[in-house]
Order: structure tokens, then C-alpha cells, then sequence
């Protein structure tokens, strides 16, 4: 994402970040897009990041899913948000410095800040472009006297914040909605702790984190009964197809999810139907019938497991969050 992220630039509003950016990233997006696609196809087992969902059409479908029935995680969080904000807003005091790793249709978003004392700026990250301006928008309608400076990056990749950090108090990093649980545990340590130092020395964490449980309520929630999920997952291929031009069908993939408990993880697969030969710019792919793509991990933790994780990447938990059966956790720790 190296190319991609030097052209990000920071801007005082959301319209010239909209008018300046739009036409040159679309193009590095594109390029980064084949580069890791080939890269996790040239890999055994093959995979394809679970970033590369998130294009227009994959946060609407994303955004489907947060309503279906068996996806308890949004919802379950949101209860949990409703319930204890104000007890989140004590602590993290006036005038904080808001920094969202993605935004989501920013309801949770819209929720903090509407609990906080005097927010002094908001500063989302998020690799989905649309979904990014249009969160930032209906925020500044909401929220007109709030300084929002949203940055259309990778937020896996190093970051710089832009100035607005005077007269801020508490560096706040969100990050609802269980993303975290996308990232290998190592690199979720890694991740945290980059977090706390950008946020540092006033820097804290609110995250939200799914729990491991019964296996067939973890099963369902990828898995729905009307196929969003799978239309999700499938909808890699549909990108690939038009990103490379190539007779590449969804026709031709399963989708496949089921819970790891060795590894305490959701997968998704994309399971071949036949054998495939692909050529993707000039790279020959070959499928067997039935070979698996990996698209993606979504990491389930316990209560204890989690507090160490954040112990590990340089968080001390203050307090923690969960609804009444226990589904999901909300974390809040201050970086040490
Ligand atoms: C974004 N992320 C937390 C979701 C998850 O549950 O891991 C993505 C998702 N994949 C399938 N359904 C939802």
C-alpha cells in the first residue's frame, strides 16, 4: 500500500479531501488491489486479504450482514454501547482526540461522540473510499463544530496523524465492531501497539472484541440463512474479474465457513468447483477442483485471552463491557 499511502493527503475539510484525492487513488487502488491479489493466489494454501472486501459493493454487502438475523455482533455491540456510554465518556473526559480505525456506517461512531464531553477532533481511517465520505459527511451535519479529518488509507500500513492534536485531551483510538478479530493474533499485537504510539502519550483504547461460543451460533453468523455471507465472500471473485478483466466466475466457487477451535477462528474459504486455469496479467493461476482460498480469519476471544493480548501490546485494562449473554466484549485500557 506504500504508493497508495504517499498519495493520501491531509486536508482542514472532508470536501477538498473529496475533490483532491478521488482521481489518482483510484487508479494506485486498482494497482495495489492486483498486486495483493497475485501475491496471495501465488501463496499454498492461496489466500486473498480480507481488505480487499471492502470496495463499494463489498461494504454494502458488509453493511447487510450487520442486519441479518444471525450476525449478532452489531447489533450485540451496539447494546452494549447504548447501555455503558456514559460510564465510556467519564473516563475518557473532555476534549478528546477521537481516531476510528475504519468507520462502518458510523451509527457507533455517531454514539461516542454524541456521549463525550466537548470532542475536540475526529479522525477516521478507513480503506473503503465511499464508505469513508459518506460516514464523514453525515457526521459534520450531525456534529457541525467538530474538526473532521478523515484519512483514506490502509490503516494497516505506518501512519502519520495530521496537526490537531493541541489543546487535546485524551487520544482516544476506537475500534468497535471486532476487526480486530481479522488479524492473526501476532499481528493484532503488533497492530495495538503501533496504535498506542500513535496516540501517545495521552493515548487510550476502546475496542470491541467477539467472544468464543457455542460453535453453532459462530457458525450461523457466517453462514446465513439468505446468502448475504456467501454473496460477500463471492463478491472477490466478481472484483478480480473486473479489476483483471478476466473470465474468472462465481459460478465456478463455493463459499465455505466453519469454525477453527484449534485456532479459536472463523474462516471463510472459497472452495473451487472445477479445475481452473487463470491467466491474471500475464500470471498463470492454476485451481484444482476443490482447492480452498483462504478470504478470510475472524478470531474469536475469551475474556482472559483478550486482556492478554492487550497487556501484550501495551495496554493496561481499566474496564470491560459485556451484554447479557455474554457474546461480546467492550474494552476499555489506557496505553502504559
Ligand atoms: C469486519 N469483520 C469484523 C467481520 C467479521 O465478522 O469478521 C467481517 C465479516 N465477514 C463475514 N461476515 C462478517
Amino acid at each position: 500500500m506504500d504508493l497508495w499511502n504517499a498519495k493520501v493527503r491531509f486536508h482542514s475539510s472532508i470536501f477538498n479531501h473529496l475533490i483532491n484525492t478521488i482521481n489518482p487513488a483510484i487508479d494506485t487502488a486498482a494497482a495495489d488491489f492486483k498486486r495483493e491479489v497475485l501475491e496471495g493466489l501465488s501463496q499454498s494454501p492461496k489466500r486473498i486479504p480480507s481488505k480487499l472486501f471492502y470496495d463499494e459493493r463489498g461494504s454494502r454487502l458488509f453493511e447487510a450482514i450487520t442486519r441479518l438475523e444471525e450476525y449478532y455482533p452489531t447489533r450485540t455491540e451496539i447494546s452494549i454501547l447504548r447501555e455503558h456510554l456514559p460510564e465510556m465518556a467519564a473516563l475518557i473526559g473532555p476534549n478528546a482526540l477521537v481516531i476510528e480505525f475504519g468507520t462502518g456506517a458510523g451509527v457507533k461512531t455517531q454514539m461516542l461522540l454524541g456521549a463525550l464531553d466537548a470532542p475536540r477532533a475526529y479522525i477516521p481511517i478507513d480503506i473503503a473510499r465511499e464508505q469513508l465520505d459518506h460516514a464523514s459527511r453525515e457526521l459534520a451535519k450531525e456534529f457541525p463544530s467538530l474538526d473532521i479529518h478523515p484519512l483514506w488509507t490502509d490503516y494497516t500500513d505506518s501512519l502519520t496523524l495530521p496537526a490537531v492534536r493541541d489543546g487535546a485531551g485524551q487520544h482516544v483510538i476506537f475500534f468497535p465492531g471486532s476487526t480486530i478479530g481479522n488479524f492473526e493474533p501476532s499481528e493484532a499485537i503488533t497492530f495495538l501497539r503501533n496504535a498506542a504510539s500513535l496516540a501517545a502519550p495521552r493515548g487510550s483504547l476502546l475496542i470491541g472484541f467477539d467472544r468464543v461460543k457455542d460453535s453453532r451460533v459462530l457458525e450461523a453468523a457466517y453462514n446465513d440463512k439468505l446468502g448475504i455471507t456467501a454473496q460477500f465472500n463471492l463478491h472477490l471473485i466478481e472484483r478480480i474479474a473486473e479489476e483483471f478483466g478476466a473470465p474468472i466466475s462465481t459460478e465456478d466457487f463455493d463459499h465455505f465457513a466453519f469454525f477453527n477451535s484449534e485456532e479459536s477462528r472463523i474462516e471463510m474459504h472459497l472452495v473451487s468447483r472445477v479445475e481452473q486455469a487463470l491467466t491474471l496479467d500475464g500470471e498463470e493461476i492454476h485451481l484444482d477442483a476443490g482447492e480452498h482460498i483462504i478470504t478470510e480469519y475472524s478470531h474469536k476471544y475469551s475474556s482472559p485471552a483478550f486482556q492478554e493480548l492487550l497487556g501484550s501490546s501495551g495496554y493496561v485494562v481499566k474496564q470491560r463491557w459485556t451484554d447479557s449473554k455474554g457474546y461480546f466484549e467492550v474494552c476499555y485500557s489506557i496505553a502504559k
